[in-house]
């Protein structure tokens, strides 16, 4: 009987040439060499991030290679990226870099076996490279550049000791033990050194945030000088600001000393100025429930949230500073180089566009922007709510593109009427009867006149809007299903302030926000 499959190794053609590349790939001294190109990076990586710790978190190579694959991303892969993964896109980016560096110093490792100082001289310069994508980040300051170059200069070194003279396998490496010894010790010496260096930078992480946290904690807010209403006590009305959603492009959160900061108002405006912090607040906080929303949210999302927001309005500021003829963008920028814009008109046209300084009574949490973001009312977060903010520049929409509309995305962009139902959950199965549907309507500035809820291919039904909500937020609704036993299809759609229904049509989040009808099919039984 002859087989078709193939035989040993040894018997298809070729299988010589395979044979010697897979030995020469299993030969100890290629393991050997793979594993000190590794160790060296894990040094070199350690040295940095020890170094960018003392430093500032920005200066870390990691985080500057990251921001800077972060901002190269195609908008689809982005959107793709925040859709799929959510708020863990960050960590599994860290993750993904991380893999790729051991690929990669691997390899070089290998190189080292044959030709040394050519792999030392690619460890140095792809710290020189690093050097240069965190040095090219918008908020960077030269000195940013150490933990790279150091990287890179730590990695060279323990690369050549470890395939050099305390790693360089003899003429016959497996087979002798001191040899093998002596790399084993080494690489033990380098690994452990490695992880107590990252141990120590990670410790004084933890540290200075603390610090900062204690100082963020610290703050005493005024009381607003015009305090909004009772507080809405109907349930889930409030996002609980530990659950309220987070979108920025930040890798590490800007830390920002509130004793350093100042926002300066300058660009097309007559009379430049900057405040502090201490300034700010004295100009006197307004409070306001806003509902914040996110221009990637799909129909039915998560990225929205409702809180009590407290701030300092931001139109009289402008007005004091003067804004010059022909300005027509805001241009917010943030301490992590962030550039967000919005209409002149918008900030001026009467809403509650603010500088935020807290949420729900306490000073912004970090994520969040702490000491000071905008805040406007009515347009998606991209366009009006710039986090960690440091700047107003006065400018033209034709002189000037931020980040997100220099990615595609519109330069206008007011919230689109939307609705959601929040229960029952999606497939859910609920007891045939008297079934509670519930869930959240917005039109932020126009306002939610009517919601209603179509079951199956039956008429549109009016459902009940719940009291206390405003213009600038959601609108929570409710009603009460007669479900019969089986499967159904509910969907959803609201009516604006200006009579205006959400259109059926279904559009993606990219450029200028969702649109369609939130549907969702549960079972009865
Ligand atoms: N500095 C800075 N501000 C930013 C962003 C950012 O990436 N960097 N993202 C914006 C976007 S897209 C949104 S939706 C809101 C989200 O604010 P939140 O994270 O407080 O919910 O912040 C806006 N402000
Ligand atoms: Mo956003």
């Amino acid at each position: 009987m002859t087989s078709t499959r193939p035989g040993p190794a040894g018997t298809i053609p070729g299988g010589p040439a395979l044979g010697r590349a897979a030995m020469r790939i299993l030969n100890p001294g290629t393991t050997r060499s793979a594993a000190a190109g590794v160790l060296a990076a894990a040094a070199g990586s350690a040295a940095a991030e020890l170094c960018a710790a003392l430093l500032r978190p920005e200066s870390s190579p990691l985080i500057g290679i990251g921001s800077t694959v972060i901002d190269a991303t195609p908008t689809p892969a982005k959107e793709y990226a925040v859709r799929t993964f959510g708020a863990y896109d960050k960590p599994l980016l860290l993750i993904a870099m991380a893999a790729v560096l051991v690929l990669l110093a691997g390899g070089l490792g290998m190189v080292a076996r044959r030709r040394p100082r050519s792999a030392q001289a690619a460890a140095a310069a792809l710290g020189v490279l690093a050097a240069a994508a965190v040095v090219s980040r918008p908020a960077a300051a030269p000195l940013d550049a150490v933990p790279s170059l150091l990287a890179g200069a730590v990695a060279a070194v323990v690369l050549g000791l470890l395939t050099g003279p305390l790693g360089a396998p003899g003429p016959a490496a497996a087979t002798v033990p001191a040899d093998r010894r002596r790399f084993l010790l080494a690489a033990g010496a380098v690994a452990g050194s490695s992880l107590a260096v990252g141990g120590v930078a990670a410790t004084i992480r933890v540290l200075t945030s603390g610090s900062a946290e204690r100082a963020r904690e610290a703050i005493t807010l005024p009381p607003p000088v015009q305090p909004a209403g009772p507080r809405n006590t109907t349930p889930g009305f409030y996002t609980p600001v530990t659950d309220f959603y987070r979108v920025d492009t930040a890798l590490t959160l800007p830390r920002v000393d509130v004793r350093q900061w100042r926002l300066r108002i300058h660009g097309m405006v007559d009379r430049p100025l900057t405040l502090d912090f201490e300034q700010l607040l004295a100009r006197g906080l307004i409070e306001r429930d806003i509902t914040l929303n996110c221009v990637s949210n799909e129909v039915g999302g998560p990225y929205i949230g409702t809180t009590r927001w407290l701030g300092v309005p931001l139109a009289p500021l402008l007005r004091q500073a003067g804004v010059g003829p022909g300005a027509d963008q805001v241009v917010a920028r943030s301490a992590d180089g962030m550039t967000l814009g919005t209409p002149v008109e918008t900030v001026l046209d009467g809403r509650d566009a603010m500088l935020a300084v807290g949420m729900d009574g306490r000073p912004l949490p970090p994520e969040h922007g702490f000491p000071v973001r905008m805040l406007t009312p009515g347009v998606y977060g991209y366009a009006g709510s710039c986090k960690w903010i440091t700047e107003l520049e006065l400018a033209r929409f034709a002189d000037f593109d931020p980040y997100w509309v220099r990615r595609g995305w519109a330069r206008h962009a007011p919230v689109r009427t939307a609705s959601r139902i929040d229960r029952p959950a999606p497939f859910a199965e609920v007891a045939a009867g008297t079934v509670a549907v519930a869930g959240v309507a917005w039109a932020q500035g126009r306002g939610i006149r009517a919601v209603e809820l179509q079951v199956d291919d039956g008429p549109w039904q009016q459902v009940e809007l719940l009291p206390g909500g405003g213009a600038d937020t959601w609108v929570q609704w409710r009603y009460r299903w007669q479900a019969a036993p089986g499967g159904h299809r509910l969907r959803v759609r609201a009516t604006d302030g200006t009579g205006r229904t959400q259109p059926e049509r279904r559009a993606t989040p990219f450029p200028d926000g969702a649109t369609g009808w939130h549907t969702l099919a549960v079972t009865a039984t």
